[in-house]
């Protein structure tokens, strides 16, 4: 196998859960109406047939025709969510059935996908009875794939579409894909990169797009553009693109009109704007809301413009991670209804871990949505297995403190508006780079579905419908997927340090890194690494980030006491000799979690290699590769973040701890400009 399948490659059922199965051996009905079958109906229903057809294996070839039944029968149920679904059992003339109902057409879909998840972890159809409803209205992808096929932070290939022959061509893997994606209940895909190339609002892209959001549509998925700011002066010659000038209004408000005109669902536009050298409002002296605001008169009731808070400035002296807090917080309420600030899980860029955003809760009168990044620009890109579903969960189940005397988690946050994540897809034939970054692709849609879902359950269902239901391959790769994200931030980044990546690609070890030329750039920045100690002092007596963050959580996180020591360094700077509870000092707890990061990545190693029996030997051998690669690497950063932090603080290694396998420069001299996915 070569892992094109996904979690969607229904292996054939085996015993007593095949028998059932066997036994049930379903007819697919769909409810038509006067001849006419909605084609998400049709494509809920070859969904099913494809899927028991597999999982019935050899048995399917043999079979008479349909003993039970099953009937996808959504149609608009009134006063009920639309994408909610309910499975449920009947009795026709002694034939056993399931019916799949819903609030709309594209309920059925994710009820096809809801029953095939079940069915194929062995539940008995006799008992199975399901009723969800998304717990958020907006679950998207954001691809940084540009239109030359080059994907910004891709490690898993080029892009998966290929502008080049679209219209005319639509590759299968367009269905696969929003296959895929409605399987986890994924409804939203941008499609280009956030830096985005103005001519993808072209007419001829336009008409690219909208083959895609044909081909989507039955899935459930809408399609939106990262527009970029300028494109009016870039496209069109207009002299400005001021978003208070009526001519640039205008231009955007023809711009949406085609879209709609070919795209009658089109989603909106997602916006990257006064960041990173990106074009936006301010340069017009306006403000982000002002910007946003005229986007959204543009596309009027018909979409949403989601705006990236993920902006800092070349000119602000101000702690990188207090940057967007305060260009935002104070335009709460001032943007239109169809506007979603979009907010990176932590403050500055997708580390290993960050706390929460302190946005999150902040702007009570703001939609506010949640970035995750699927694909692992700071985590060992594909290379690292690192399972992200821990990762997500706590920062949906961390407290803002703003509930008052009640919990307000970020999850509670963002239910209303919904989360993006940015996506690990490519062309490589395991969609991922990797077998295991697969399971970060499915953990993001079954999070956002559904955030209260735990990071065993999910690893749990995806490793079962990926690799193999059988319960000894489950006790031994759900505990490695799930502790493996502590793993890499043990070894890369621990008790709170960040961004110690090297320089671009950001792949691997930099922590001397201190002369590129923006302050925030450098990993030197975030350390603060000195003689007396090590971390970013961000209470009352430094940059004062824990001022944005609501009383109750700055209380606790200001006292290097109390604190979560997970997030020490983020908030402190601490003495290296500083008495930790553990009864280690700061500098020989640091050494600590860089052992344990590489000794658990060596059972993950271990643990795999007994695991042969359950896997077939091309994905087997891949895993296995990988994870060697990954015991090396995480030795290396080990080995030059100590070698690092002793060239500071001239400390010895604590007694028993191996000393780095080469001196220092050899580490600050490993260079590999060819790294992929900058
Ligand atoms: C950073 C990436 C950069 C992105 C940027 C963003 O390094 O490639 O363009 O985020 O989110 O993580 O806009």
């Amino acid at each position: 196998e070569d892992g094109y399948g996904l979690w969607l490659r229904y292996a054939p059922l085996e015993g007593e859960a095949l028998e059932r199965l066997a036994r049930f051996d379903p007819e697919i009905r769909i409810n038509d109406h006067a001849g006419y079958i909605d084609p998400t109906l049709a494509a809920a229903a070859d969904e099913l047939a494809r899927g028991i057809v597999s999982l019935l294996g050899d048995r399917a070839k043999a079979r008479p025709s349909g003993n039970g039944i099953i009937e996808v029968a959504c149609e608009g149920m009134m006063d009920m969510n639309p994408e909610r679904f309910i499975v449920t059992p009947f009795r026709e003339a002694g034939r056993r059935g399931l019916r799949i109902t819903g609030g709309d057409y594209g309920a059925c879909i994710y009820g096809a996908f809801g029953l095939l998840r079940e069915l194929s972890l062995g539940h008995d159809p006799a008992s199975i009875t399901l009723d969800e409803a998304p717990a958020m209205p907006l679950r998207m992808l954001n691809h940084w794939d540009n239109p030359d096929g080059h994907v910004e932070r891709g490690y898993a290939g080029r892009s998966i579409f290929d502008w080049w022959h679209l219209p005319d061509r639509l590759d299968q893997r367009m269905i696969d894909y929003a296959r895929a994606n409605a399987s986890i209940g994924i409804n939203g895909v941008a499609v280009n990169n956030v830096n985005a190339r103005a001519f993808m609002l072209e007419p001829d892209y336009i008409a690219k797009l909208a083959r895609l959001a044909d081909a989507w549509r039955p899935y459930g998925i809408r399609v939106f553009l990262s527009a970029r700011f300028s494109a009016p002066v870039d496209i069109c010659g207009l002299a400005t693109a001021d978003p208070l000038d009526p001519a640039v209004a205008a231009w955007w408000q023809a711009k949406a009109d085609e879209i709609y005109a070919a795209i009658p669902d089109f989603g909106g536009f997602l916006v990257k704007a006064n960041s990173e050298g990106q074009p936006g409002p301010q340069d017009y002296g306006r403000s982000h809301a002002d910007g946003a605001n005229m986007l959204a008169a543009a596309l009027g009731d018909r979409g949403t413009v989601i705006w990236r808070a993920f902006v800092y400035s070349a000119d602000d002296e101000t702690d990188r991670a207090m940057q967007a807090y305060n260009e935002f917080v104070p335009l709460d309420g001032q943007f239109a209804d169809n506007v979603i600030v979009q907010v990176k899980n932590g403050p500055v860029d997708f580390q290993p871990r960050e706390p929460f955003h302190p946005m999150f809760g902040a702007m009570p009168n703001t939609h506010l949505m949640l970035e995750a990044q699927v694909t692992k620009e700071y985590l060992g890109f594909a290379s690292h297995l690192a399972f992200l579903a821990p990762m997500w969960e706590e920062v949906l189940d961390a407290d803002t403190g703003h509930g008052g005397t009640v919990v307000r988690t970020v999850a509670q946050v963002v239910a209303p508006v919904g989360m993006a994540g940015v996506a690990n897809t490519g062309s490589d034939r395991n969609w991922t780079g990797s077998d295991f970054d697969q399971a970060n692709w499915y953990a993001f849609g079954r999070l956002a579905w559904n955030p209260q879902l735990s990071s065993d359950q999910i690893a749990r269902e995806w490793a079962a419908q990926t690799f193999s239901r059988d319960p000894q391959f489950l006790g031994a790769a759900v505990p490695m997927m799930l502790e493996s994200r502590e793993a890499v931030v043990d070894y890369m980044t621990p008790l709170g340090l960040a961004h110690q990546m090297a320089t671009g690609h950001h792949y691997g070890p930099g922590p001397w890194v201190c002369d590129l030329p923006r302050p925030e750039w450098n990993p030197c920045y975030y350390s603060r690494a000195d003689a007396e100690g090590i971390g970013f002092d961000r209470s009352a007596t430094g940059s004062n980030a824990l001022g944005q963050y609501a009383s109750a959580i700055a209380a606790r996180w200001s006292d290097p006491e109390t604190i979560d020591p997970a997030l020490l360094l983020w908030f402190h700077h601490v003495g290296w000799n500083h008495q930790m509870r553990s009864g280690r000092t700061l500098w020989e707890e640091l050494v600590w979690h860089y052992d344990r990061g590489a000794a658990k990545v060596d059972t993950m190693a271990e643990t795999w290699s007994t695991l042969s029996e359950y896997v077939d030997e091309e994905r087997f051998r891949a895993v296995s590769e990988m994870l060697a690669i990954q015991q090396r690497e995480a030795r290396w950063w080990r080995d030059a973040s100590l070698a690092y932090w002793q060239s500071v603080n001239g400390l010895s290694l604590p007694a028993g701890a191996e000393p780095p396998a080469h001196p220092l420069d050899y580490y600050r001299g490993l260079e590999f400009p060819e790294a992929p996915g900058q």
